[in-house]
């Protein structure tokens, strides 16, 4: 969001409204919002997740295979997952996840319960496991492994359902669960020629298989079912293929049609934003010169880990089974736009003082880098407000030189263990305390907001946060991060 000026006065006045209609249960003890799960909160967290589609696909250019590919024709001869971490890891990417079996119904792993797998290739012999190769890599360098499933597989059923596809699907779920070490998530796919597929799936089932054998794996991806959202149950998918969310992304929603609750109570299911680096989700030699640009990837982390989602970035492997290098280079040049914009936090060590602080949970706690401290207002709070004094100390930056320093994006976080809850809020600076500018005016937070600016703006003596609503009853914000940052310039390649 690039705010204006006009926008926020007229705004400003509308929340001034706002913010007086919710001051009577804005400060409502703590409720029974959903919570993230430890599994939940350890995904949310990550931000980065990158998405590998890779198969069949890769060697006939389509994106959507027919099922009856003859699995020779997969021969990836200088696979080298390590090539694949490292770019994701130096990139700052945190989970990989693998595309096992796309809707072609061609597995990456010796599938023991059909032979559309890569061990019907000659490639290596007979014995190649694409899947091995990629958790080993991942479990040398560090990085969280992650699959995806199709439920749709036109191999087995195309487009004509067979019940007995059910246990077949399981079966394969077992196995995949049991044989590749601890893994950190389970994508199922909702694009599927058959309807009603809500219904013939056995979702449960498929939970329990993965929560049995992998109890630190969030299952998801698997789109919306006739508008409704995606079914979780424990990620959510943002809706469309572009990598944007919306401004205001409630981390805790209804419950899907596939993953319902009793009385149809709220649940905790963080969103995700996917989309490819190319046009498509598999490589294609002719669209090696359709990346996107930096510029397009650093709008799509602002509107998508700035909008509290994770961004599912896409980077498929070439028919060698590498990523090809342009792909590599503009990774690593998005990762290092990212990690040199947050190198200084301008608002770091400024001194807080708050409208009201819960004992334990003080205002200087949104300016250490630490995730798990939070200032917390008292439940009378009406204010809600924090303001901070930057010292202009802050880890190297000196505000009060001759030329002074400038920042151009404005971040909050919120302790998300104590559920998501900030429903409006403005941040303003100020050099007198008296004269405000208001530099980001918004609804939601969680995990992250990031507003960037229209122009470079001089480290003022002040920041201030006002918390305008929260959700219904649910409680006092709790507000871990408030930071101010530069983001370097960008030029349209
Ligand atoms: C869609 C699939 O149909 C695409 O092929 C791709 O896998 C994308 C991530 O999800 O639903």
């Amino acid at each position: 969001m690039k705010p204006c000026v006009w926008l926020w006065i007229c705004a400003c006045a509308q929340m001034a409204l706002v913010w007086s209609a919710h001051s009577g249960n804005a400060q409502s003890p703590a409720a029974s919002i959903p919570r993230p799960s430890e599994r939940q909160l350890h995904w949310q967290r990550k931000e980065l997740i990158m998405f590998l589609h890779f198969g069949v696909n890769t060697y006939t250019g389509r994106e959507w295979g027919l099922g009856n590919e003859n699995p020779n024709i997969f021969q990836p001869v200088d696979l080298n997952t390590t090539q694949w971490v490292d770019a994701a890891k130096r990139a700052g990417f945190k989970e990989m996840i693998l595309v096992v079996k796309h809707h072609d119904g061609f597995f990456l792993f010796p599938n023991p319960y059909t032979n559309h797998t890569v061990q019907y290739s000659s490639w290596r012999d007979y014995k190649g496991d694409v899947a091995a190769d990629f958790v080993k890599s991942c479990h040398d360098l560090g990085m969280d492994p992650a699959f995806y499933l199709s439920p749709w597989d036109r191999n087995y059923y195309n487009m004509t359902w067979k019940p007995s596809y059910n246990a077949f699907y399981e079966k394969t779920e077992q196995w995949l669960v049991t044989h590749y070490g601890q893994f950190y998530e389970l994508w199922w796919d909702g694009a599927n020629a058959v309807a009603n597929r809500s219904v013939l799936y056995e979702w449960d089932k498929w939970l329990d298989i993965l929560r049995s054998s992998q109890p630190s794996a969030v299952g998801g991806g698997c789109g919306g079912t006739g508008g409704v959202f995606d079914c979780g149950p424990d990620t959510a998918w943002i809706g469309n293929e572009g990598g944007k969310a919306p401004e205001t992304v409630w981390s805790w929603h209804t419950a899907s049609i596939e993953f319902p609750t009793a009385d149809k109570a709220p649940v905790y299911g963080p969103y995700f934003c996917d989309v490819s680096i190319r046009p498509g989700w598999f490589w294609h030699e002719n669209q090696n010169n359709q990346l996107k640009t930096l510029s397009q990837l650093v709008d799509i982390y602002f509107q998508s880990v700035g909008h509290n989602c994770n961004l599912q970035l896409n980077v498929p492997p070439n028919k060698s089974g590498l990523l090809q290098d342009g792909d590599v280079a503009r990774l690593l040049e998005f990762g290092e736009y990212i990690s040199a914009m947050y190198e200084t936090d301008f608002a770091a060590g400024g001194n807080a003082t708050t409208s009201s602080a819960v004992a334990g949970h003080p205002g200087k706690a949104v300016v250490d880098p630490d995730v798990d401290t939070y200032w917390q207002t008292e439940a009378e709070d009406k204010d809600m407000t924090i303001t901070l004094e930057l010292t202009g100390q802050a880890n190297g930056a000196d505000n009060s030189a001759a030329a002074p320093t400038v920042f151009n994006v404005v971040m909050l976080q919120e302790y998300l263990p104590e559920g998501q809850r900030v429903a409006q809020h403005i941040v303003d600076i100020s050099n007198d305390g008296k004269g405000w500018t208001t530099v980001g005016l918004g609804t939601t937070i969680g995990n992250k907001r990031l507003y960037r600016l229209n122009a470079d703006t001089t480290v003022p003596k002040m920041l201030r946060l006002r918390v305008m609503a929260t959700s219904g009853s649910v409680g006092s914000p709790a507000i871990s991060r408030f930071g101010l940052f530069k983001a370097g310039p960008l030029t349209e390649e």
